[in-house]
């Protein structure tokens, strides 16, 4: 075993990040409100982190003094913008005040103008379907910027433009459920209104702030065939990865975004962003199953092997994050990278602290060959409300009780408060933290 200490850049971003409706609280006025009221979470948000209430204040003092340099959080369009005709300055206020909070304590905004909540108004017109809704994000995102620009020039447009497509339209787990062939050619409508927002939004953010970087959120997922020799796994992984990852980068590649259903032209969003904003969580294995139609013929699973996290959700898979960086670079060669999510659902902090110092030695690799990785951003800070899984799994550093909104503080919080105060990480703090994978990470 060698004794050793990985070091990144100087003015790496070491932060957490979060979502307006997964840790707010009191979100009464979009689509995710309707989704758990009509039953179809396994839990409601509720009170979720209570940062509505302020107690962003004290979770933002934990992540500074616990060396975070960045946040990644994201704005409800929902509050300001409740109707309509009807801009809510109180909201915008209380935004202006968080991102003021943040920088008192050092730490830099990264601010995302959407991650899966729509206001009801929104989603009563039939939310991203109709090309209507670029220029009223288009607005929304103008109003935003204006009013928060003072504290940031780093944006994020949309989060997970392709998982708000597929899961809502293809799956039928979010907002608004639809499933089927119809909601497949629904899900291709709503990412090339996605792209064309996306774009929209770009430009205007750069005509507010000259000095704005501005990129989105790609969930990205690396994906093998089961079995090297059986043609037809090889197809379906093919399928799957073009159908899952691809709408939106080849689009802001070329222009052309490409679909299972066919190519559609979007010339206006080629080459618009300032970085490349990469969630990465795990690697699927994909192999051809003659009875699973709903899939495409296809099933995504983990190995028996794997290295699984509490609901078995994700599997531990550092090399996958690598891999991705890689394909970034190939993809965009010279466009910065932003680890814009990574991490774990782990009520016990079993897998987490592994995981964590597994993740960020592939960063540190990737940063060795000179790729422009500037920042790592960890899913998340504190327990969240998780969407259609509602409180069942947890992500947090920070535990959360939801019931007394008291914050658990795992063993990883200290791991991660480390590697940021170090900018670097040691063969000894993985000896403290997770000394099962230290011969393996450092060894000699
Ligand atoms: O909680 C989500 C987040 O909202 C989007 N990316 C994945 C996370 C974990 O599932």
């Amino acid at each position: 075993m060698a004794e050793a200490t990985i070091h990144f850049p100087k003015g790496f971003l070491w932060g957490c990040a979060t979502a307006a409706h997964q840790v707010e609280g009191n979100n009464t006025n979009n689509n995710w409100y309707y989704w758990e009221e009509q039953g179809r979470t396994r839990h409601k948000a509720g009170l979720a982190c209570d940062w509505w209430g302020g107690r962003w204040r004290e979770d933002m003092d934990r992540a500074a003094e616990t060396g975070q340099n960045t946040h990644r959080l994201s704005i409800e369009w929902s509050r300001i913008q409740p109707t309509p005709d009807r801009w809510d300055e109180d909201a915008l206020e209380r935004y202006r005040a968080m991102l003021r909070g943040m920088n008192e304590r050092g730490i830099t905004p990264l601010v995302t103008l959407h991650h899966f909540s729509d206001p009801l108004w929104l989603f009563e017109q039939d939310s991203w379907e109709n090309e209507t809704v670029v220029p009223l994000f288009e607005k929304y995102v103008r109003k935003a910027v204006e009013a928060l620009k003072e504290y940031t020039n780093l944006w994020c447009t949309i989060n997970e433009p392709n998982v708000y497509a597929l899961n809502g339209y293809v799956a039928g787990d979010f907002p608004t459920g639809k499933s089927g062939h119809k909601g497949m050619n629904l899900a291709m409508r709503v990412l090339v209104n996605m792209l064309r927002a996306h774009a929209a939004a770009y430009k205007a953010i750069h005509e507010i702030q000259r000095e704005a970087r501005v990129g989105y959120a790609l969930h990205y997922r690396p994906m093998v065939a089961a079995r090297s020799w059986m043609p037809l796994d090889a197809l379906m992984r093919n399928i799957q990865y073009k159908g899952i990852n691809m709408a939106f980068p080849t689009a802001l590649r070329t222009g052309v975004m490409q679909s299972p259903l066919g190519n559609v032209r979007v010339p206006e969003v080629k080459g618009l962003q300032d970085y490349l904003g990469l969630n990465y969580y795990s690697v699927d294995t994909v192999k051809f199953d003659l009875f699973n139609p709903k899939e495409l013929f296809a099933r995504r699973y983990y190995p028996a092997h794997a290295d699984l996290s509490a609901t078995k959700f994700i599997a531990n898979i550092p090399e996958g994050l690598f891999d991705s960086l890689q394909w970034a670079v190939k993809t965009y060669p010279d466009l910065p990278i932003i680890i814009t999510e990574n991490g774990v659902e782990d009520p016990d902090d079993r897998i987490r602290p592994r995981y964590l110092a597994q993740h960020i030695q592939q960063v540190w690799r990737a940063v060795n060959f000179n790729w422009p990785v500037k920042g790592y951003y960890h899913w998340s800070l504190i327990d969240n409300f998780e969407w259609e899984r509602g409180w069942t799994q947890r992500f947090g550093l920070w535990g959360l009780d939801v019931e007394t909104q008291a914050r658990i503080r795992r063993p990883s919080v200290d791991l991660y408060a480390e590697i940021c105060r170090e900018n670097g990480l040691s063969s000894e703090m993985v000896r403290k933290y997770a000394p099962e994978v230290l011969e393996k990470m450092f060894p000699g």
